[in-house]
């Protein structure tokens, strides 16, 4: 497209300006009737310095658009990501359900995926600690199914009618409107502490899977059992699962608040990045296939999402894999508008007794109505069935477009006009026998608040467990009622005394609370399950890691040249950081263009660092502040830290005497040893010897 710019001065000779006007074969910018239109800079005036007139009808058609174009943000789960993505079948199903994904073997299904935050708003930031959503909408040949999950696999409540008072206990508190996106505040916990069903949620939102290090570092789950059946009309129960094929990651908790500042739109960038430069990531579907002589017999019920099923029980067997290929080209149009339904299902998938799944199934097409404002959103691309047609005698509406033509909008009809039923392929709902008088309770089965809970810490790593203990102490120490406190370390007591009394003693608590009231003692005889832990499920290799290394006028290039080269071998990525954007010379006389200025890429952004000085500018770089503090964060942050010529930085952060194992000496580069050390120890992330724990 050809475009001619000029400076154009007013009428009067007044300020110039930047006219950018059409050129032969160029579009011309119109109003939205199709107008085109001579001046896009000034409005219609009577007179040079007059009044804007009410005829204006270019500056009202621009105007009254844009006054219009935010719409309500989701409830929950404001803050979102999405991302375009193909579903490739890796296990053929067909015996236990007729779900059209799961047919055959290489069946590939598009889908949409929207990660999110739950608590803030639009605006917060990407690292605050939450949960994660992770909503798929699969666009299958037999219509769309929704499977809207999240990072954990259970959650605080288990019945539907408790949401809205769940939600308005840890959203801003309504008198001051603040705090945004933190349960770290007294009406959450105060919640929390009346609500002993919440105390396994509760272990997992103060571990770190609430600070993921990506959404591509993350695992997802559909929490509630569902049912799969099959074409005969038999049916399992199951329980969905997606494992990341990049491994487990979280951040520190000092990573998550330093780079809530340093770039609050880290998630999000992190999965751009990664979509728009091919590496894209993958996760497996697993399942858990269970049946009614398993749910008998299980020592939880299977209907209550605030318990999962240990996959050391039963397995979660991959069914599938699930890669991100494409990154939106439109954020509201795709990410913004897409309209996640759990009722959204498809034959061979359908919905077990669950009473939290029930209510989701009323909410969700509500919200969608009040967010979208018709109930035409289902015409959207991004909502619309792709895998097959969308037939039915639905018409008008707001918004609606492509109704059916002619006189019959109705069926039956004897005009033999339009789609009928269909019998054979059309969805049944399971025939689950209900029996039962109409009453509002609890089932017995549900009583237990504080077994899994226990399971769950039991079966975290030290490190882990320290952190969750921390987590614990720094919510906590952000209420101001001190009552909370003490009530939640009541609560904690029934799930483990060594954590409770760690929290006590982190709170200053003057002595330890009585246990809380429990309807059922804990069990102490769960069998612990690795597959909970974060750092047991940890990544294999550096592959979709980023190494940021700072780097100053006169470095050595042969060393910068092979930390990229073996880094870019294993799959990882390196981000140059130097003391001014433009980059560095190497000791040779080539530049190297940077991606950061030192105050503007601190080491939280990186999986791991290097520095590596050139003699022109050490000294000043180790005057820096913001370069100290990145190599003392990288340091206290367990990171691997490559260096040459650092010496000077070193030992302007304090660090000099410290060097440890965990720090690497890429000088020594000649045998080539060090540099593959280093390579090789990045892909455990953290030299966890540093900070103490093993
Ligand atoms: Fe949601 N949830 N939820 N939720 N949820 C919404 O729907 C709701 C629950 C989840 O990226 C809302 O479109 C109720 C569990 C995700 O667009 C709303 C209950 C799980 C997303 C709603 C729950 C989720 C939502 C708000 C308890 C994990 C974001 C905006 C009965 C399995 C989807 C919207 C996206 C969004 C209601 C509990 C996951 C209001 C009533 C449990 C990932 O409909």
């Amino acid at each position: 497209m050809k475009i001619n710019t000029q400076l154009q001065n007013g009428t009067d000779g007044g300020p110039a300006e930047v006219h950018q006007t059409v050129a032969a074969g160029a579009d011309a910018l119109t109003t939205s009737q199709g107008v085109k239109i001579s001046d896009n800079q000034n409005s219609l005036k009577a007179g040079v310095q007059g009044p804007t007139l009410l005829e204006d009808f270019v500056l009202r058609d621009k105007i009254f658009h844009f006054d219009h174009e935010r719409i309500p943000e989701r409830v929950v789960h404001a803050r979102g990501f999405g991302a375009h993505g193909t579903f490739e079948c890796t296990r053929d199903l067909s015996q236990i359900t007729r779900a059209a994904p799961f047919q055959k073997v290489g069946k590939l299904t598009e889908t949409f995926v929207r990660f999110s935050t739950v608590a803030g708003s639009k605006g917060s930031m990407d690292l605050a600690r939450d949960v994660r959503g992770f909503a798929v909408k699969f666009y299958t040949d037999e219509g769309n199914w929704d499977l809207v999950g999240n990072n954990i696999p259970v959650f605080f409540i288990q019945d539907a009618m408790k949401f809205p008072d769940l939600v308005h206990a840890v959203k801003p508190e309504p008198d001051r409107g603040f705090p945004q996106a933190q349960s770290a505040h007294d009406t959450f916990w105060d919640y929390i502490s009346l609500t002993p069903e919440s105390m396994h949620m509760v272990m997992w939102q103060m571990s770190d899977r609430t600070i993921p290090r990506s959404f591509r570092t993350m695992e997802g789950f559909g929490v509630h059992t569902f049912r799969l059946v099959n074409a005969a009309g038999e049916s399992q129960f199951v329980k969905f699962h997606w494992k990341p094929r990049q491994g487990l990651q979280s951040v520190l908790w000092d990573e998550a608040v330093k780079i809530n500042g340093a770039d609050p739109d880290h998630h999000r960038r992190d999965l751009w990045e990664a979509l728009t430069t091919g590496d894209h990531p993958q996760w497996d579907l697993c399942l858990q296939v269970f049946d009614q002589a398993f749910a008998d017999s299980f020592d939880f019920d299977i209907l209550d999402a605030t318990k999962l099923i240990p996959e050391e029980l039963i397995p979660a067997e991959p069914v599938g894999t699930l890669t991100l290929d494409r990154a939106v080209d439109n954020f509201f149009e795709f990410t913004e508008q897409v309209a996640f339904c759990t009722q959204n299902v498809i034959p061979g998938i359908d919905f077990s007794d669950d009473p939290l799944l029930q209510g989701r199934n009323f909410s969700y097409l509500d919200t969608q109505l009040k967010r979208l404002g018709s109930t035409n959103f289902t015409q959207l691309e991004v909502n619309r069935p792709r895998g097959c047609p969308m037939h039915n005698f639905q018409q008008d509406g707001h918004m609606r477009k492509g109704n059916r033509k002619g006189q019959v909008m109705y069926e039956p009809n004897g005009f033999e006009v339009g789609p009928r039923e269909d019998p054979l392929q059309g969805y049944v709902s399971y025939a689950a026998p209900v029996e039962g008088a109409k009453v509002r309770i609890r089932a017995e089965s549900f009583a237990d608040h504080y077994s899994q809970a226990r399971q769950f810490y039991l079966s975290q790593t030290p490190v882990e467990q320290t952190h969750l203990r921390d987590a614990l102490v720094f919510e906590l120490s952000k209420c101001e009622h001190t009552r909370i406190r003490a009530a939640m370390v009541g609560h904690l007591r029934n799930i483990d005394e060594d954590l409770a009394s760690g929290v006590a003693s982190g709170l200053g608590l003057p002595e330890l609370p009585p246990p809380a009231t429990a309807a059922r003692p804990t069990r102490q005889d769960l069998v612990l399950s690795p597959a909970l832990s974060i750092l047991a499920n940890g990544p294999t290799s550096f592959a979709g890691r980023v190494m940021g290394v700072m780097v100053s006028n006169g470095f050595d290039g042969t060393v910068l040249d092979s930390l990229t080269s073996a880094i870019t071998d294993a799959g990882g990525k390196v981000k140059l950081i130097a003391p001014r954007v433009t980059g560095a010379l190497d000791d040779r006389g080539d530049l190297h263009e940077a991606q950061f200025s030192i105050p503007g890429g601190p080491s939280v952004l990186f999986d791991a660092v290097a520095v590596i000085l050139g003699a022109d500018d050490e000294k000043t770089v180790a005057e820096m502040p913001q370069a100290q503090t990145f190599l003392r964060d990288a340091f206290a942050h367990g990171k691997f830290i490559g260096h040459a010529s650092a010496q000077a930085l070193f030992q302007s952060a304090g660090l000099d005497t410290k060097i440890d194992d965990g720090c690497f000496d890429l000088g020594l580069i000649d045998d080539g040893d060090t540099m593959a050390r280093f390579i090789s120890s990045c892909a455990d992330l953290r030299y966890w010897a540093r900070r103490g724990m093993v």
